[in-house]
């Protein structure tokens, strides 16, 4: 086990359809810790940087055209293994397919406009919080809960 960092974003659709509370409550409810937060807008070169591995794809260009479509709100959130912990409360990729209970499987319908955005593993995590935050826009958070939300041995 391992206290992680992830980068998450609250997509456009999310900000558009008034759910940042909602995906934002879905974290803190969690146990989860937000350790940075700020809405921006995505440009098509923080697209391809963001989506390098979707860039050469047949639905790259309407990705691209949807996440530069409106501003993002971007987290970085911490916990113990917080990487699979957000994959699992984001559900499939697939909104239709979510399980309900998931915030896609809640919120959404749509394979393309899945609300929210989570790294998929270490490296990609260590990369897209470089890519979307300065170190000194982070905060450390320790806080004074975190004895009753997991053990030390959790970290
Ligand atoms: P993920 O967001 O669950 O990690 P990825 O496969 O990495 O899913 O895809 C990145 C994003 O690209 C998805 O969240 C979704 O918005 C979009 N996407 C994925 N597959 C398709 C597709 O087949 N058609 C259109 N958009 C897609
Ligand atoms: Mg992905």
């Amino acid at each position: 086990m391992a206290l992680e960092r992830t980068l998450i974003l609250a997509k456009p659709d999310a900000v558009q359809r008034r759910l940042i509370g909602r995906i934002v409550s879905r974290i803190e409810d969690k146990g989860l810790s937000i350790v940075g937060m700020k809405m921006l807008q995505v440009t098509p070169d923080l697209s391809r940087q963001h989506y390098a591995e979707h860039v050469s794809k047949s639905f790259y260009p309407e990705l691209e055209a949807f996440i530069t479509s409106g501003p993002v709100v971007a987290m970085v959130v911490e916990g113990p293994e917080a990487i699979t912990v957000m994959r699992t409360l984001m559900g499939k990729t697939n909104a239709r397919e979510s399980a309900p209970g998931t915030i896609r499987g809640d919120l959404g319908a749509s394979r393309q406009m899945n609300l929210i955005h989570g790294s998929d593993g270490p490296d990609a995590a260590k990369n897209e919080i470089a890519t979307y935050f300065k170190e000194n826009e982070l905060v450390s958070a320790p806080g004074i809960l975190t004895s009753v939300l997991w053990a030390k041995e959790e970290e």
